[in-house]
This record gives C-alpha cells, sequence and structure tokens, in this order.
C-alpha cells in the first residue's frame, strides 16, 4: 500500500508496532512456522521484476524465509524511510470539520491525514485464554503468535503446549523432536493431511517465472487465489472407489487437495463426510495406540476449521516421549507453580506453549479505538461484534475516507491472501487516485449499500457448513464473542470482479462529497 500510494504522489506514512517489517511472518516465529499456500503464489505479484529476482528454496517454505522475502521486498522498494516501526497506533478520529483523521500515536504524539488505512491483518490479535495461576507459572511460557526473537531451547525440558491448531500441529512435530517430554493439551482434535514439502527443482522455478503474467492472471481469476482446478464433480455423484482414489491421490501430493477434491465438500453434510471420514481412516492407520487415535479424530465438519496440513503431526503421537490430553473431559483447572491441573491430573511443566490462536477478523481493528462521524466508534457501530458489517470488506458507513485491507466481509483469510491483499491495496489505490483526479474530498459507504452486502455475506455463509462449526470463523474461540462468519466466501475471482464494476460505474454504493477546493495528496 505504501509502495503504491507514494508511486501515485501521496505522502504517505506507515506505523508499524514491530520494529521490522513482516506482519505475521515478524510475530510467528514458533518452532515449525511456515506457510500453507504453494510459495511460487505466495509472492506479490505487482512487479514482474521481483518475481523473477526472488527464488523460494520449496514448496512450502518456513518463517525466516518468507520473513526474507519481505524484508527483500522493504529494501528493494526503499520502503524503510516511510514506515515508523516500533509504533502503535492507539486511535483514530475523524474530524468532520476538517474532515481528516487525527491519529494518536503510542509515543504521545498525533498525526493528522487525509485517508486512514488500516493493514492489521486478521490474525494479528493472539489469544491468551485467562486461565487461573498463569503468573505463578515458575516456568517459561510462550504464545506461538508472539515468539520471541531467541532460539527456545527444549532440550531436556518437560513442554506443555495447549492448542492444536495450525500454529500447535506445525509446532508439535518440532517441539517432540527436541523435548524430554511433550504433553499436548487438545481440546478439539483436526483434520490435517500432510504437507510433503520438497525443495523446487531449478527448472520447474524456471518454468513458473517465465509464466509470471499467465500464473499472476490465473491467481487474480481464481476462487481462493492459487491456481487451483475448480472441482466440478460432487463426492457423491461418483463411487466409492473413484473416491477413494482421488482422496488417496491428494493425500500422497500432499497440501489442500483433499479440500479442493469436490465442490460440495464444504456445503453438504453427506459429501463432507466423506472426506472427514477418510482422514479419519489415515489417522487410525497411522497412530499406533488405538486409544490416542481415537482421540485424535475429529468429528466436525471438515475444513470447516481451518484445513491444516502438516509435517509428521499424527506420526508424532507415535514417539515415547509424547501424550496426549484431552481437555474437553478432563478440564485444565489452573496452571499450578510446576505446571498445570486438569480435573483429573497434575503435569510438571518446565515450558508451556500457549498455540491458542487469535481474536481473529475484527480483533486487530477493535484494539484501535476508531471513531467516525458524530464521534461514534467501530465497536459501537458494530455493536461489540454482535452487528459487525461493512460494505465490500473494505469501507464502512459512517467512516468516510477510511479502507480497511482485508477487512471482515472480504475474501481475506478463505484465499490465498497475498492475492486478496493486493487486489485491496489496488482498489484502494485507484480510489484515492479517482478521488484526487475527480476533486473529490471524502468517499463514504452508503448504509442501505452496506446492509446490502453484508446480508449478501451472510446468504452466502449460511448456505455452507463453515456457519455450522465452532471456530475462530465464527469467533467462537474467544468467550463472550458475538458469533459471526465474517468472511466473504462468494470467491476472490467473482469478488475482484464485483469490486472493479463498482469502481468503474463511479464508486457505486458509495457517497462522494466534492472538494471546495483542488484534493492533494
Ligand atoms: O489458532 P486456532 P492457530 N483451552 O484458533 C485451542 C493461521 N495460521 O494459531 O479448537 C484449551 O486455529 C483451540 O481449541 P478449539 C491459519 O489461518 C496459518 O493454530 O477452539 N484449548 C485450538 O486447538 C489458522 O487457522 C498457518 O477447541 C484452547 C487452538 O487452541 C490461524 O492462523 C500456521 C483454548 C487454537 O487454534 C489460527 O491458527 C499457523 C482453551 N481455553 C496459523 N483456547 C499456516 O500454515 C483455544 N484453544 C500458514
Amino acid at each position: 500500500m505504501l509502495y503504491r500510494l507514494r508511486e501515485a504522489g501521496f505522502s504517505t506514512r506507515v506505523y508499524e508496532a514491530a520494529d521490522g517489517v513482516g506482519g505475521t511472518w515478524y510475530w510467528n516465529r514458533y518452532p515449525g512456522a511456515r506457510c500453507d499456500s504453494e510459495s511460487i503464489y505466495y509472492n506479490y505479484t505487482f512487479s514482474e521484476e521481483l518475481y523473477r529476482e526472488w527464488t523460494w528454496s520449496s514448496r512450502y517454505p518456513e518463517q525466516p524465509e518468507i520473513l526474507r522475502y519481505l524484508n527483500f521486498v522493504a529494501d528493494k522498494f526503499d520502503l524503510r524511510p516511510d514506515i515508523q516501526f516500533e509504533t502503535r497506533v492507539n486511535a483514530a478520529h475523524y474530524d468532520e470539520e476538517t474532515k481528516r483523521w487525527q491519529i494518536e500515536l503510542n509515543d504521545g504524539t498525533s498525526v493528522s491525514a487525509k485517508y486512514f488505512i488500516t493493514g492489521v491483518g486478521c490474525l494479528s490479535a493472539s489469544n491468551l485464554p485467562k486461565f487461573n495461576g498463569l503468573e505463578n507459572f515458575k516456568g517459561e511460557w510462550y504464545h506461538t503468535g508472539h515468539w520471541p526473537h531467541h532460539k527456545v531451547d527444549f532440550t531436556g525440558k518437560r513442554v506443555g503446549i495447549i492448542g492444536t491448531g495450525s500454529s500447535g500441529v506445525q509446532a508439535i512435530p518440532v517441539i517432540a523432536r527436541e523435548a524430554e517430554h511433550l504433553t499436548v493439551f487438545q481440546r478439539t482434535p483436526q483434520y490435517s493431511a500432510p504437507a510433503r514439502n520438497h525443495p523446487y527443482d531449478l527448472e520447474y522455478i524456471k518454468r513458473s517465472k517465465e509464466n509470471f503474467l499467465e500464473i499472476k492472471k490465473q491467481m487474480r481469476e481464481s476462487q481462493g487465489g492459487q491456481p487451483v482446478e475448480v472441482p466440478t464433480k460432487s463426492a457423491l455423484e461418483v463411487t466409492s472407489e473413484e473416491r477413494q482414489q482421488k482422496f488417496e491421490e491428494a493425500w500422497q501430493t500432499g497440501g489442500q487437495g483433499i479440500f479442493t477434491s469436490y465442490y460440495d465438500i464444504t456445503v453438504d453434510p453427506k459429501a463432507n463426510e466423506t472426506a472427514s471420514e477418510f482422514i479419519r481412516s489415515k489417522i487410525g492407520e497411522i497412530v499406533k495406540k488405538p486409544e490416542v487415535a481415537e482421540k485424535l479424530k475429529p468429528t466436525y465438519y471438515y475444513g470447516t476449521k481451518r484445513p491444516i496440513i502438516d509435517t509428521d503431526y499424527y506420526e508424532t503421537f507415535n514417539r515415547d516421549n509424547v501424550s496426549l490430553v484431552d481437555v474437553r473431559t478432563n478440564r485444565i483447572e489452573e496452571i499450578t507453580d510446576n505446571g498445570l491441573q486438569t480435573t483429573e491430573a497434575e503435569y510438571e511443566l518446565d515450558v508451556l506453549v500457549f498455540a491458542t490462536g487469535f481474536d481473529g477478523m475484527t480483533g486487530p481493528l477493535l484494539k484501535i479505538d476508531i471513531r467516525g462521524k458524530d464521534g461514534v466508534s467501530l465497536k459501537e457501530k458494530w455493536k461489540g461484534g454482535e452487528d459487525t458489517r461493512t460494505y465490500l470488506g473494505v469501507a464502512n458507513a459512517g467512516f468516510p475516507n477510511f479502507f480497511m485491507i482485508t477487512g471482515p466481509e472480504s475474501p481475506s483469510v478463505l484465499s490465498n491472501m497475498p492475492v486478496s491483499i493486493e487486489q485491496h491495496v489496488e482498489w484502494i489505490g485507484d480510489c484515492i487516485e479517482y478521488m484526487r483526479e475527480n476533486n473529490i474530498d471524502t468517499i463514504e459507504a452508503k448504509v442501505d449499500a452496506e446492509e446490502a452486502w453484508s446480508k449478501h455475506c451472510r446468504e452466502v455463509a449460511e448456505a455452507t457448513l463453515f456457519t455450522k462449526t465452532d471456530s475462530w470463523y465464527t469467533g467462537a474461540n474467544i468467550p463472550g464473542k458475538p458469533r459471526r462468519f465474517l468472511i466473504y466466501l462468494g470467491g476472490g475471482g467473482a469478488y475482484r470482479q464485483k469490486c472493479a464494476e463498482i469502481a468503474a460505474n463511479g464508486y457505486e454504493g458509495f457517497s462522494l462529497e466534492a472538494a471546495s477546493e483542488p484534493v492533494t495528496g
């Protein structure tokens, strides 16, 4: 966004809480962290030169490599001089008199800006559940989403980990190899498929660079931001042999192939059960102790929590130094001086890892006191999350000249994030340029357009199984958080087209107010 606006001649300043670039890939340094989109599609595409200059080592690179990439981008485009690091935005208030945003920073200073854009991500507000007694724990404890910069040494230590989402599933095999003993505290078992990560061969990389424009086009037009074959068949219209073979191929290839095998996996309970049962049967084959395998078998609709890909996750439970505790039945009562007490036993621990996720979607935005017209905060407008509504996931009625990159009700986390980020960046950049060219002072979503978009999002989501599962997608992971499904499921390609049409129609659904004087940056 900085690059896009700076290139267009706008004076732009970025505020960043960390002391470096990278966002998710800056904070999530836990062992085993890696991306689950194929790396050749996990890129910016605004610069072909950038695409050609960077070479990924493998299919699913690890966090340090992705962070290196983001630093490479920041250096290549000389972004750092316009980024103020180690600075949090505490508040942003719209001043109706001046038609400007007053932005309060945690260093006590404030700045005034014509446009206020958030790039706070969907998963940056970490969730540390309130367990009694954590303050008394004598060992070390860490959250995967705020991992320290130094290496955490698990050698010879008794480690406990709470949480078996994507972060836990990635961290568990790596920690298990180092720790004296690892106890996994699992509340909900997870479906996971092998990643089968492998180094890329040079020919494959060469071809992808040569086909940059075609790959870019496919990413942008696709449903999920990656050129994946769109399934045309129902899981229920094929024979069980054919289905089994398809699932088996996906399992052997590794990655998200089961999720994208049939079009009705996340829509029809019976179709879903075929994929769910396939993964459960794999767990039964891999995990040697039947009682452990049973505990690891999920029952929710596969894919309605983020589908996970792993390296040796289920295999890890065959190790002698790993044990699994089901905290759904054997509840965590408190953290003690020496470990963790459940209703049935106390577990002595030297290190406790919280892989307990995030207050997703609205959490990062609501951490900032954002106030639009009449001093109304985003929190008030969204009724604390009971009535979160946006226009296209990018704008809000009552909040002029405020844009959210990958905000609630856009495709965001159910797409390949770099593609969705770029789409918003381009759209917002184009919009601000349009305003300058047409001497428009303010742009604001109309209430009825917002209502219609929000309703459409809900209708699309309600037609799927996503809303039937407790997950961070629905907000169910945060005690007391109102349940809302805030991801647009109509597909990234179709969404891009819709946004483009709205812009082409003179920003349909927005109120545009002409400026009395020429608009500058
Ligand atoms: O968080 P999660 P995450 N007591 O919310 C458990 C992205 N990501 O950090 O399922 C006990 O998925 C909770 O249990 P339950 C990706 O989008 C991507 O792992 O709520 N347990 C669950 O097991 C992902 O979806 C990658 O019953 C408690 C776990 O903690 C998103 O980030 C890698 C608890 C939290 O799982 C979040 O993933 C990592 C409690 N009080 C993350 N509270 C890639 O591969 C929570 N839990 C790119």
